[in-house]
């Protein structure tokens, strides 16, 4: 199996409840490395860029003013098929249909809310990954 990398955020609903290290947890069990991470705000210009993809999506606003609304952790996660594994640790969109020993599942308020992102595609995660982090910030 190739070593991959995909790119993660704990969202601001997360951080408000103090839950980095539970899902730091989580992931690190599930055999991905946390190859670089960093706690910062983001701006409205960088989380329309992040979203640009659901700007036809009528939840886009909100989802815009939902990921501003706190600090968040975005995070470079390595390990053997790491963007299926990590979409499986963080479970389905909606908590409501997520599996148990999921992150979204254990963690997420609901389908906005849901406490975390991971890249769907190794295309995105090359994108979402440098929108984040310079080369030299990724420590494998
Ligand atoms: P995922 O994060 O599981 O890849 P996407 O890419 O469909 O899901 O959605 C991106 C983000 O948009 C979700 N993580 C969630 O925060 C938000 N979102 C998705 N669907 C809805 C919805 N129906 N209502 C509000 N927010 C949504």
């Amino acid at each position: 199996m190739a070593l991959e990398r995909t790119f993660s955020i704990i969202k601001p609903d997360a951080t408000a409840r103090n839950l980095t290290g539970a899902i730091n947890a989580m992931i690190e069990e599930a055999g991905l490395r946390i190859v670089a991470q960093k706690r910062l705000r983001m701006t409205r210009d960088q989380a329309e860029t992040f979203y640009a993809v659901h700007k036809e999506r009528p939840f886009f606003g909100e989802l815009v003013d939902f990921m501003i609304s706190g600090p968040v952790v975005v995070q470079v996660l390595e390990g053997d098929n790491a963007i299926a594994k990590y979409r499986e640790v963080m479970g389905a969109t909606n908590p409501e249909n997520a599996a148990d020993g999921t992150i979204r599942k254990a963690f997420a308020n609901n389908v906005q809310e849901n406490s975390v992102h991971g890249s769907d595609a190794p295309e995105t995660a090359a994108m979402e990954i440098a929108q984040w982090f310079s080369g030299n910030e990724i420590v494998g």
